[in-house]
This record gives structure tokens, sequence and C-alpha cells, in this order.
């Protein structure tokens, strides 16, 4: 089923889309907000860098990451988790930006999860060819908590699959200002994100950001 509202302040078409039970996309729904969240973002890889991360197997991400918030999600060759300190700088990561924390709470009570306080914003960068393969969020405490998800720059195409890999995946694409709330049904399916096609945003430049903002702990 597909809506569609008007902001009457804006004059900006926000569409809200159900990719599925629990899947909800607030289309442009970041767009009014864009140029704070991209000057809290400055900030933010001011004190944590975007980095290029070891998985588990040994392999570098093409994504290069940072976080903001009391948790940040971090991987190495020991494994995946969610720790308060970056581990390039020795320091917490730096604070969730209010800006950052206002337009997700907004969007998980727009999509019926109200309250909610996420303690960790998980930043991907991507260039031309970065990808994620299909892959569950379970390193969270609660999986009653949703995710939100904000796209800005180039877009994507984003993988949604099922509660098993092999499950037949929908292909969404993903553009500027596009928010997702993921919660109930939707919250462990599997999910990635195709390589990136060569493209230029007039405000973030060739590179596509996506904030995911969780309550880890
Ligand atoms: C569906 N990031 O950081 S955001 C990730 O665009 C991640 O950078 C992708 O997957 C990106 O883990 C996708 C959308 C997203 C995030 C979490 C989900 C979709 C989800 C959790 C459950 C189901
Ligand atoms: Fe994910």
């Amino acid at each position: 089923m597909t809506m569609n509202l008007f902001d009457s302040m804006g004059g900006i078409e926000a569409r809200q889309e159900q990719l599925g039970p629990g899947a909800t996309v607030l289309h442009r729904h970041a767009v009014p907000e864009e140029t704070a969240l991209l000057s809290a973002l400055r900030d933010v890889v001011a004190g944590a860098p975007f980095r290029h991360m070891v998985t588990p197997g040994g392999f570098h991400m093409s994504v290069a990451v940072t976080n903001c918030g009391s948790l940040g999600w971090v991987t190495d060759r020991t494994g995946y988790r969610y720790d308060p300190i970056d581990p390039v700088s020795g320091l917490p990561w730096p604070r969730m930006p209010e800006v950052f924390l206002a337009l997700a709470t907004r969007a998980a009570a727009r999509a019926g999860f109200g309250e909610y306080v996420p303690d960790a914003c998980l930043i991907n960068r991507y260039v031309t060819g970065a990808r994620v393969s299909l892959h569950q969020d379970k390193n969270e405490q609660d999986f009653d908590q949703p995710i939100v998800s904000v796209s800005l720059g180039i877009p994507a195409v984003f993988l949604f699959g099922g509660l098993n890999r092999a499950d037949r995946a929908i292909r969404v694409k993903l553009t500027h200002g596009d928010v997702v709330v993921w919660g109930g049904a939707a919250r462990l399916r599997y999910h990635g994100i195709l390589p990136i096609k060569e493209d230029h945003h007039p405000l973030v430049g060739d590179h596509r950001i996506n904030l995911t903002f969780r309550k880890a702990a």
C-alpha cells in the first residue's frame, strides 16, 4: 500500500511506503534537514574518521565506516561487536548529534515505534563499486527495537531478502533523503547493497552515506 502525503511547510512530497510487514520507507523524509545532517556529519568525522574495517574472515570492507553515540559497531579479526571506544583513537565515539537523534526518533514514531532512543549510529560511506553482501543485523540486544536508516548522496539498490539467506530478495532503490524504519517482522531479514554505480550528488559529491540508528544495548 502506498500513501501520498504532502508536507505543507516545505512543499516536499513525503511518500510513505510499506516494503513488507515492519519495513516502512519514508521517501525523502530527511531532505528538510539535509544541510544540518551533513554539517553534523562533518563534526563526527572530524573526531572519528571513516576507516575500512577488517572482517573476521580477514577482508577489508569496501564500505568505509565510523560511528557516533555511546556505542559503535566494530569488526576486526576477533568478530563483530558494539564498543564504547573507537579502536583507532582509543577515545569514546563522538556524541550523537541532536539532529540525528531527532530525525531517528521522529521517523520511528511515524512508523509506529514510539519512544525510540538509539544509542548507536553506524555511518557507512560508499564510493563507486562499494557493496554490502547479504547479512542480518543481530549484534543488538533487543530485536524488538527497530533500526532506522537514512540514505544521503548518490543512490543505491538495496536488496531486501527474507529470514533465510537463500530466500528471494526484492530490489529497492534508495535515494537521497530516504528514511527506512526496519522493525517487527522485518528486523531480522537478510539485506544488502548492490555495487554502487558511479554518480554525483550536488551536496554530497560522489558518495553515498548511510546513517543506521540502532538501540544496541
Ligand atoms: C533491514 N547498511 O549497516 S541500511 C548495515 O545502506 C546495513 O548502508 C545498509 O545493512 C546501507 O548493517 C543498509 C538498511 C538496513 C539496515 C538494517 C536492517 C536494512 C535492514 C536491519 C534489518 C532489516
Ligand atoms: Fe545491515
